[in-house]
């Protein structure tokens, strides 16, 4: 790994959220590009701290500090990110389902999203069904794209398609699926495309809209 890049991780997870933004302003300055920055350091340091919380070595206050270091690097790669592709693919629409307050994942797509050309609405998180058909009905967008971290919110997704089957809106819009828990057959079987990663929704949101 690069030097810049475990220096991002350690400091994400040793919680040092200040450290987080210098050094990634420090990256940037030295010319290292932001997806670099991305996927070297932030995902790599949120990661771990991920493994440590499965493994109770981290708990739920230690891991939101952790998220808010890798926003503070987040906010500062993000207008750069945006800027390196053409806009005007279409709308997508974008939110965490349901019950679920997840939403570092989503915005890193959001952030892809932006960056591959297109305009994103980011609902935020614990978005109800009804909120992703009534904005996807307000802008015509061509995408919904929903996440969920839980076990216990996926199901959510399901819910959220047939709101939008209801409303006549599933054939006029492209639904992709995202997140740990997920499977592509889970995806599959509610009529939904996944993507494991925010690498691929971009390819499939590009194929969607192709
Ligand atoms: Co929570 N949490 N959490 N958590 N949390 C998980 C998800 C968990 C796997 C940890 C564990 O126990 N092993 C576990 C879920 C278990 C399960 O359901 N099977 C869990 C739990 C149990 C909980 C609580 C219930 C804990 C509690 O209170 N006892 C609670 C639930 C709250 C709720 O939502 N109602 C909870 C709370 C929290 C925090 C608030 C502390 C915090 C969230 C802060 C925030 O998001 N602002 C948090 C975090 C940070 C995590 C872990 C550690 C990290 C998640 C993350 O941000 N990963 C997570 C453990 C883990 O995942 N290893 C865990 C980094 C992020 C870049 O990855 O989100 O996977 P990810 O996103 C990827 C892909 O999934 C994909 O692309 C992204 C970028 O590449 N992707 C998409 C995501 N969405 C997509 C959408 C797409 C396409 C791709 O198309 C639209």
């Amino acid at each position: 790994m690069s030097l810049f890049g475990n220096e991002i991780k350690e400091a994400i997870i040793s919680l040092d959220i200040a450290s987080v933004g210098q050094l990634t302003n420090k990256a940037l300055a030295d010319g290292v590009k932001p997806k670099q920055i991305l996927d070297d350091g932030l995902l790599i340091g949120m990661a771990v701290v991920g493994e440590r919380f499965k493994r109770s070595e981290m708990f739920v206050p230690e891991v939101l500090m952790a998220a808010k270091a890798m926003t503070e690097g987040l906010n500062i790669i993000k207008p750069l990110l945006a800027g390196e592709d053409a806009k005007g693919k279409g709308t997508v629409v974008l939110g965490t389902v349901k019950g679920d307050l997840h939403d570092i994942g989503k915005r890193i797509v959001a952030m892809m999203f932006e960056g591959a050309g297109f305009d994103v609405i980011d609902l935020g998180y614990d978005v109800k069904p009804e909120e992703f058909v009534s904005k996807v009905k307000e802008t015509n967008a061509c995408i919904v794209g929903m996440s969920a971290m839980l076990t216990t919110t996926m199901m959510q997704m399901k819910i959220t398609v047939d709101a939008l089957k209801e409303a006549g809106l599933y054939d006029k819009v492209g639904v992709m699926v995202g997140g740990a828990p997920l499977t592509v057959e889970y995806a599959e079987g509610i009529g939904a495309k996944y993507s494991p990663d925010a690498q691929v929704a971009v390819e499939v949101a590009n194929n969607i809209v192709q």
